[in-house]
């Protein structure tokens, strides 16, 4: 049976995936020329390429269910939900953003949304996500917990624990490993001791599928699997999901480390967003796509618009939010 036979989503579903998809990846590429032009502060790492495992990821959770993010954040917390006029206003570190335009693309964080935060710490997502399932798991609460981690991630010690003690304690947890190949500069094949990180997860007594990230029906049914799991009581999974970085490690990285037409070819053939377009051309009308990618313009355009108008944060505002308040 093929994903799409197999799949439980309905054309509205897989319309409102297809949206997801295309506003993380026009968000992005304006990102990428904003930045360039001066008007984003700080560090971005585009998502530009994976946007198959946020959404499929993301597409069976809730506002309820939690999920943790990487520096490469900004898909996760699109396909998550968060508000996108917010995340531009915090990218853009103006009044109104997400986290007040005090945390930036590497901060960004939305409570209401389930949303813990991007997180520049790499193996610091997956320790918070298994706090998180704890505290849902002993208030008796059926929320699931997921970590999106990279192949560079997978190697932390911090990634370790968390596997060792979702299983231990049998925690509502996923933990969605997004291997693009590249820590940095640096290729898995020299950094990651294993080619295969699903296999690492499963000698941590999980069970553990590796799918093709750039394939947003197969991201989508593996998940499908490993939250029936976790809210059934039955613990943690591991999701591997094999997907292209388009950019950079970040925005000016000139990826002198390569290979010959490698961006080119993954560009062509790897394109997750045209790959779902050709699979299900018996399923959605070309203009329904089309009408999607109109819409979606019109949103990053006018996020552009307003973030680049709006003020910065005021100075009288620099010490708060720093610390939580527990009162
Ligand atoms: C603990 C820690 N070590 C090193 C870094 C520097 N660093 C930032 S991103 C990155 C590579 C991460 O690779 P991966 O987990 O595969 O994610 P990707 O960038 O491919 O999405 C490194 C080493 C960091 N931010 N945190
Ligand atoms: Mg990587």
């Amino acid at each position: 049976m093929t994903s799409k036979e197999s799949t439980s989503l309905t054309s509205e579903q897989l319309l409102d995936a297809y949206r997801s998809m295309k506003t993380i990846r026009e968000f992005e590429e304006r990102v990428n020329v904003e930045f360039t032009n001066g008007n984003i502060p700080g560090f971005v790492h585009l998502y530009t390429g994976q946007e198959a495992v946020a959404v499929g990821a993301c597409i069976h959770l809730n506002d309820q269910d939690y999920i943790s993010s990487t520096h490469r954040g900004h898909g996760h917390c699109i396909a998550k939900g968060c508000d996108v006029h917010g995340m531009m206003l915090e990218i853009m570190a103006k009044q109104g953003g997400l986290c007040a335009g005090k945390g930036g693309s590497m901060h960004i964080a939305d409570m209401d949304k389930g949303m813990l935060g991007a997180n520049a710490i790499v193996g610091g997502g997956p320790p918070i996500t298994v706090g998180a399932a704890m505290t849902c798991k002993a208030k008796g609460q059926q929320q699931v917990s997921l970590c999106f981690t990279g192949d560079g991630g997978s190697n932390q010690g911090t990634t370790f624990e968390a596997m060792n003690l979702a299983v231990v304690l049998k925690l509502p947890v996923i933990f969605v490993f997004e291997n693009n190949g590249y820590g940095e500069g640096t290729h898995a094949s020299y950094a990651v001791g294993s080619p295969d990180i699903a296999s690492r997860s499963e000698a941590f007594g999980m069970p553990a599928e590796k799918v093709d990230g750039t394939d947003f029906l197969a991201v989508e049914q593996a998940m499908k699997r490993a939250i029936d799991r976790a809210r059934n009581g039955e613990g943690p999974s591991t999701i591997e999901c094999d997907v292209v970085r388009f950019h950079g490690h970040f925005v000016g990285d000139a990826q002198l480390y390569r290979g010959e037409n490698e961006i080119q070819d993954v560009r062509r053939k790897k394109d997750c967003l045209a790959n779902f377009r050709r699979d299900l051309s018996n399923d959605i009308q070309q203009d329904e796509f089309e009408k999607i990618d109109s819409d979606v313009s019109d949103l990053i355009e006018g996020a552009v618009s307003n973030a680049m108008d709006a003020p910065p944060p005021l100075d009288s505002e620099l010490e708060t939010d720093v610390y939580v308040s527990y009162q």
